[in-house]
């Protein structure tokens, strides 16, 4: 899989470099392009944004620095890649969503600032390719650079080679659309707090019992909605 991602803030992706997904780029089974907006300028200030027709607070940004930076991404045609633009307008990122995005072969993510990408940016590669609107969320942030790190984390590990043991991926908190069951290690008890026995009986079908048992009990606690 190939991401691109174009930002004002190229630093903010160093962590990139470390931690899992650094791991799957050494393998070559992630290969990452940071690109910095403000290289597309051709002023002396470098500048992104401008004050919004209409008026109203905040400032857009500028379509021309994103022209030139996507079309060097993708060209000036009809592209394959999907390009991601994570906006608190967007569709809510799911774990069915980070599933589509792990089986693409080319990610682009646009990360806004400010109040936004002028709007006829997303309208004009919507033209050559496919493009998503994606939220984290309903909440606010100042920009999309955290966004995309949740989303590329969260779809990174989901490439098939990335995460070293499969099974682990099965398991999860949403991969059933329930949330997770708790776990415990050594030792048995710790601070006066007992591991549930039945973990330490050696009855599988106990044990896969009362996961599920507690799967549900905290799903209906925390999470109601997702339960049918
Ligand atoms: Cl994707 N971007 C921004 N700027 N704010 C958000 C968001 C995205 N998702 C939730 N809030």
């Amino acid at each position: 899989m190939r991401i691109d991602i174009v930002t004002i803030f190229p630093e903010f992706f160093g962590v990139l470099d470390i931690s899992l997904l650094g791991k799957a780029r050494a393998a070559g089974l992630i290969e990452v392009g940071v690109h910095d907006l403000r290289e597309h300028t051709h002023d002396r200030h470098r500048t992104v944004d401008d004050t919004p027709y209409g008026g109203g607070a905040g400032m857009v940004m500028k379509p021309e620095p994103w022209g030139e930076a996507l079309d060097g991404i993708v060209g000036s045609e009809a592209s394959d890649a999907l390009l991601v633009v994570p906006s608190p307008a967007g569709e809510p990122f799911t774990q069915a969503i980070a599933r589509e995005l792990a089986e693409e072969d080319h990610l682009v993510f646009a990360c806004g600032r400010y109040e936004g990408i002028d709007q006829r940016v997303v309208d004009h590669y919507a033209t050559r390719m496919r493009v998503r609107l994606i939220s984290l969320g309903d909440y606010v942030l100042n920009g999309g650079e955290v966004a995309v790190m949740a989303m590329i984390e969260a779809a990174g590990r989901l490439v098939p080679g990335v995460v070293g043991n499969p099974e682990s991926l099965v398991e999860e908190s949403h991969e059933d659309g329930l949330l997770e069951y708790p776990s415990y290690t050594k030792p048995a008890e710790w601070r006066g707090f007992e591991v549930p026995p039945v973990l330490l009986s050696g009855n599988h079908g106990a044990i896969a019992a009362w996961r599920r048992e507690q799967q549900l009990e905290r799903t209906k606690r925390v999470r109601p909605e997702l339960l049918p």
